[in-house]
């Protein structure tokens, strides 16, 4: 059994009827459990690619869950849950109705094509470190929270 944590947003359509789906669908999945289910927040779009609008604000939240899956087949049951939310893709980091990004997947380290994990980004996002650190504060330092706290996010 590998606890795994994930990271759930959207800013396109219902957004918060999207996560709290969301959170119904990864707990069906076979061989997971979500364990726990930190706050929604609202933040604010973070620009990461110069020139691509990045649309209204977002909700976002993190999951842990005990998983059996193997971290690819779980990435797949992920892309396919973003899919059954209406998930298009028109450019790099456009708003979307649903994204799940495989964040740690117990102490592993994976480098392929399809995934990279921990989540090359994740250091870097308020928006994934305040949740992560409501659900699993051992996981992220203050030094970590420091780095983000320009970003705004607040609890919904
Ligand atoms: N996701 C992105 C890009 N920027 N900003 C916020 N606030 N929340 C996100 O989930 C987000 C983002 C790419 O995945
Ligand atoms: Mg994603
Ligand atoms: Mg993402």
């Amino acid at each position: 059994m590998v606890t795994a944590f994930i990271a759930l947003g959207a800013n396109l359509g219902d957004a918060v009827a999207a996560l709290r789906q969301a959170v119904v669908s990864i707990n069906a999945l076979p061989l997971c459990a979500v364990k726990k289910t930190s706050s929604f927040y609202k933040t604010a779009p973070l620009q990461m690619l110069p020139g691509h609008a990045p649309g209204g604000d977002y909700i976002n939240a993190v999951l842990g869950i005990e998983t059996r899956l193997p971290a690819p087949i779980l990435l797949q049951h992920l892309q396919q849950i973003e899919q059954a939310a209406g998930r298009e893709r028109p450019y790099v980091n456009a708003p979307r109705t649903l994204d799940l990004d495989l964040l740690l997947y117990g102490d592993g380290r994976i480098d392929s094509p399809q995934l990279t994990v921990p989540h090359p980004r994740m250091w870097q996002r308020a928006f994934v470190l305040l949740p992560l650190a409501e659900i699993a504060p051992a996981l992220v330092s203050q030094d970590a929270l420091t780095a983000v706290q320009g970003q705004t996010v607040s609890i919904l």
